[in-house]
């Protein structure tokens, strides 16, 4: 059979797996392996209009919240003025916030990461494992280049839990995904250099993500970034259509990514310890490797949908009134991953 042959049964063969599985997901909320497999076949296969034709479906399903207060960490967002970020990461896939965390907030988070025990990433076997014993991070002796808080340490952080629950960060992400969004990951980790070793385990190489259909990410920068502690790269614009010359998974080098894009929308956001920036991670991007110095970073994703790849739900504990509410009104967003298991006063 000749290639174009082996693709077109390809696309019918991987269609039919996420039409069906898609289906069943729809049906039962269970997203198997299977299925979120065909997705990402069907991703590279079409360039990314696959996803782009579920979202519209999952639009119709999950139309907004029509009562979003949209005020927070970005100011206030009411009156149309998200509108115009949102059509600049529409465009180019990334948005620099004006609005930086405040100083007092970003040093109690720092405070936090520098006396609590983290997982780190553990390069003595092969893959993206995480050590099961937890340590005080300590930069001057280096043992990984990522070290990654569990789930549990970041929801025992009143300050990360106040901006899981913004209510304007929640505004601009619907805004963005076009319907309800979910809450469907977070993560808060230190980086250090690390010799080149563990550059692909710890994302410092290009790629796109793909777990969900559609998604974005808020990244908050809490050490300064600058062009040798890791800052976050982003390719410009290619979060809209896949190319065919990098239509595969994995990893991609830097002069692969050159060629396809060119160097002027190869760009690297760096920042002062507060920024925030929200990117669609569906486009190629790293962390550029670290030549000195350490970073900070926290990072929360909102998708359209829970179909795809399945992580543990977090138990967490709301002492806050208003976040309970918040919690309960929004339940699509937040109950997905969040188990409330506040016992009852
Ligand atoms: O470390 C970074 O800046 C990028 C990490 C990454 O690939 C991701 O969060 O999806
Ligand atoms: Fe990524």
């Amino acid at each position: 059979m000749n290639n174009i042959l082996i693709n077109q049964v390809k696309k019918i063969l991987h269609g039919r797996a996420l039409k069906k599985g898609f289906a069943h997901f729809q049906k039962t909320g269970i997203s198997t392996h299977e299925a979120y497999i065909a997705m990402r076949n069907m991703f590279i296969i079409t360039g990314g209009a696959s996803n782009d034709k579920l979202s519209v479906e999952i639009m119709n399903q999950r139309p907004k919240y029509l009562d979003i207060k949209p005020i927070g960490v970005l100011g206030d967002l009411s009156a149309g003025k998200a509108a115009v970020m949102v059509t600049k990461m529409k465009k180019d896939g990334y948005y620099i916030f004006d609005n930086v965390l405040n100083e007092e907030l970003v040093d109690e988070i720092f405070k936090y990461a520098s006396t609590t025990p983290t997982s780190y990433l553990d390069l003595s076997s092969p893959g993206q494992k995480y050590s099961t014993n937890e340590i005080v991070f300590d930069e001057s002796k280096p043992i990984s280049p990522r070290y990654q808080f569990t789930n549990n340490k970041i929801v025992s952080s009143p300050q990360l839990v106040n901006l899981l629950f913004d209510q304007s960060l929640l505004f601009f992400a619907q805004e963005y995904l076009g319907c309800k969004p979910i809450l469907d990951l977070v993560a808060f980790w230190w980086s250090l250099p690390f010799q080149g070793q563990g550059k692909s385990e710890a994302a410092q190489l290009y790629h796109f993500d793909l777990d969900r259909i559609k998604f974005m990410k808020f990244f908050f920068y809490i050490t300064d970034v600058d062009t040798n502690n890791g800052p976050h790269c982003y390719v410009r614009g290619s979060h809209k259509e896949l190319p065919k010359s990098l239509a595969r998974d994995g990893r991609f080098s830097d002069e692969e990514i050159e060629k396809a894009y060119g160097k002027s929308n190869m760009v690297e956001i760096c920042g002062r310890k507060g920024s925030i920036i929200a990117v669609d991670t569906r486009g190629f991007h790293k962390g550029k490797e670290l030549i000195q110095g350490k970073r900070l970073l926290f990072q929360i994703e909102f998708a359209n949908s829970m179909f795809g790849q399945s992580y543990p739900p977090i138990d967490i504990n709301l002492d806050s009134e208003a976040q309970q509410e918040i919690y309960k009104k929004y339940s699509d967003t937040y109950g997905e991953i969040l188990q409330l298991v506040n016992t009852e006063k």
